[in-house]
């Protein structure tokens, strides 16, 4: 069974996003809200902190029954034994990840443009994120903002290549209530759905993690576009 990307949460550690709550009471609360999949994503720890942190947040997703992924870090994924890793265009390649993990882990992998989806896909990646949709002050110096219509674009093309059926896809990149339905409905594609919507701020950075990620959960399954 692939994993359900609807609601997918990416958190984040840096202090304006954080304001010195705890994570995995955020990453909880997010989960009772609807979150479906996590991505640990934290470029600052040092691997103690990050091995630690993601011990403690395998521990609540594995209660709730949601995959946990780690950003970047292979060996942390290894060492903590999650679901799986999100893996960008500089860092370890497909191959060697999946020779690492196995064939059971969820190797997600960002791509910007229809060579690094194709790319992707061909390569063995479970999921795709797609963007940056919108610029975002949680990821700078994102190579390439690419709109709605750049996700379409990337859906419809990787539609063509065999076996994409199996290739989850999620967007991401200034994803928040406001904008998500609109979102959804400029990038769908006939050929290829989106599987889900991936947010870091509207979720981690708002008051309530648990009503924002409910908010976002209905407005995703309610969009007009969204299969
Ligand atoms: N990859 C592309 S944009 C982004 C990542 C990790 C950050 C998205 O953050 P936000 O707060 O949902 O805009
Ligand atoms: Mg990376």
């Amino acid at each position: 069974m692939p994993p359900n990307y609807t609601l997918y949460l990416v958190t984040d550690s840096t202090a304006p996003i954080l304001k010195g709550r705890d994570l995995a009471k955020i990453v909880k609360d997010a989960i009772d809200g609807g979150v479906t999949i996590v991505q640990y994503r934290d470029k600052t720890s040092d691997t103690a902190d990050l091995i630690r942190t993601a011990k403690e947040l395998h521990k609540i997703t594995k209660a709730a029954g949601v995959p946990l992924l780690i950003n970047d870090r292979i060996d942390v994924a290894l060492a903590v034994g999650t679901e799986g890793v999100h893996i960008g265009q500089d860092d370890i390649d497909i191959a060697t990840a999946r020779k690492i993990l196995g064939p059971e882990a969820i190797i997600g992998v960002t791509a910007s443009s229809e060579e690094e989806a194709i790319a992707a896909v061909k390569g063995g990646a479970n999921y795709l994120g797609l963007g940056t949709v919108f610029a975002t002050p949680t990821k700078e110096n994102t190579k390439s903002i690419i709109g709605a219509s750049g996700v379409r674009d990337i859906l419809s093309r990787i539609s063509q290549l065999p076996n994409s059926e199996h290739v989850g896809t999620v967007c991401i990149g200034g994803i928040n209530a406001a904008n998500v339905q609109r979102v959804l409905y400029q990038s769908h594609s006939p050929d290829k759905s989106l599987d889900g919507v991936a947010v870091v701020s509207a979720i981690v950075g708002a008051d309530e993690p648990r009503t924002a990620a409910q908010h976002l959960y209905d407005l995703i399954l309610r969009a007009p576009a969204f299969a």
